[in-house]
């Protein structure tokens, strides 16, 4: 599927909790139908819950529905010195290094009976332990990167020179413990994508807090909501220890056992979707009797792109898509109705997916 996030965090702050009602509670519950599957014990398939699925379904009968999904996986708590290979420092980063994106678990929640890394509650220390071990890294990384790109732009290779004021302009602003998402703009960044710095992906940061606190935001949240507004990130509030109640629950029990906590839907569902935005992915659907099923694809994916998530034949012999929106479906009622409408749209190899689009291909092979 290709685009990866990876929940990362100091050791004991709920990382594997929330993965795993994330992969194995939303899993059983959204997906019954669903191959699902954990590819190994940190490595798992998210189903995204998305309302629309269900609009679908409620004009389109089937015999199986099907969520989106992404890819997540659990990557060990990072202790100090990890830059340096402490702890299991070089895989940890190792494993940053692969995903897109990068889902921040920091705790919130006061429990003396759950031991602290650096025993108390302090959300900015532990974001910054940890941003300082990625930060470390990437100055390394960057030093040797101008090492490695120096001579090229020293004969005059016009695209490493501007490569290169680039590297260098990252390098020292990660010398002041600045990590490059935030030295750097989008279109910086883009060009230096080669260099894989750890402090280049998008965060995501999730508030791991206790149950008493999920309707009310207590200070470390606040500290957090902030320091996530300052990087123009965003933050998501879970309580991991209720997440995990709620994904060993029964499906049909778990709407009573949400009102009276005083939430609309489970945490993770936010999360999920959050997650969804960070990694810039979309959503289409397919519809008919055998299954109704949202796709993922990136962002700005053309037709036949989305066509190759379904089926790599359906990619090559793209001939064109049938499109429709969700509107369209609730205005008209059936497929039918709308084609009688002159409403379907022929659209061709050229055709940018937009988030919603409800396709049908048709295909050579
Ligand atoms: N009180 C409370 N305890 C929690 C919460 N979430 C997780 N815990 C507990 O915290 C401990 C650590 O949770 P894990 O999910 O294993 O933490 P981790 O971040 O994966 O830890 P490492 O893999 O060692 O880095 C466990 O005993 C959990 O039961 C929470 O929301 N509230
Ligand atoms: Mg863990």
């Amino acid at each position: 599927m290709g685009l990866t996030a990876g929940i990362i965090g100091l050791p004991n702050v709920g990382k594997s909790t929330i993965f795993n009602a994330l992969c194995l509670g939303s899993g059983k519950a959204e997906a019954a139908n669903y191959p699902f599957c954990t590819i190994d014990p940190n490595h798992g398939i998210v189903p995204v819950p998305d309302e629309r699925l269900a609009r679908v379904t409620a004009l389109i009968a089937t015999e199986k529905v099907i969520p989106a999904y992404l890819e997540l996986i659990d990557i060990a708590g990072l202790v100090r010195g990890a830059s340096k290979g402490e702890g299991l420092g070089n895989q940890f980063l190792g494993h940053i290094k692969s995903v897109d994106a990068v889902v921040h678990v920091v705790r919130c929640f006061d429990d003396g009976n759950v031991v602290h890394v650096d025993g108390s509650v302090d959300p900015l220390r532990d974001i910054s332990t940890i941003d300082t071990e990625l930060v470390y890294k990437d100055f390394e990384t960057s030093e040797k990167g101008i090492a490695r790109i120096s001579k090229a732009a020293k004969i005059g290779d016009k695209a490493a020179k501007a490569k290169l004021e680039i590297y260098e302009k990252v390098h020292a602003k990660l010398a002041e413990g600045v990590p490059a998402r935030k030295a750097l703009d989008a279109e910086e960044l883009e060009l230096i994508t080669d260099m894989h710095l750890l402090t280049s992906k998008p965060v995501l940061y999730v508030t791991n807090v206790s149950e008493d606190d999920l309707v009310e935001d207590n200070s470390y949240v606040k500290t957090v909501a902030e320091l996530a507004a300052g990087e123009g990130a965003s933050y998501v509030k879970i309580c991991g220890k209720v997440e995990a109640e709620i994904s060993e629950l029964p499906v049909d029990q778990r709407a009573e056992f949400l009102d009276s906590l005083g939430l609309p839907e489970p945490g993770l569902n936010t999360l999920a979707r959050g997650i969804y935005k960070l990694l810039g992915l979309e959503t289409f659907f397919t519809a008919g009797e055998k299954e109704n099923r949202a796709w993922t694809i990136p962002a700005k994916s053309t037709a036949p792109q989305a066509a190759g998530v379904i089926h790599s034949d359906f990619e090559k012999g793209f001939i064109k898509a049938d499109v429709y929106t969700l509107t369209d479906l609730e205005t008209y009622k059936s497929e039918t109705a709308i084609r009688a409408a002159g409403k379907i749209r022929s659209e061709g190899r050229e055709y940018l997916v937009k988030d919603g689009d409800i396709m049908f291909f048709k295909f050579n092979v």
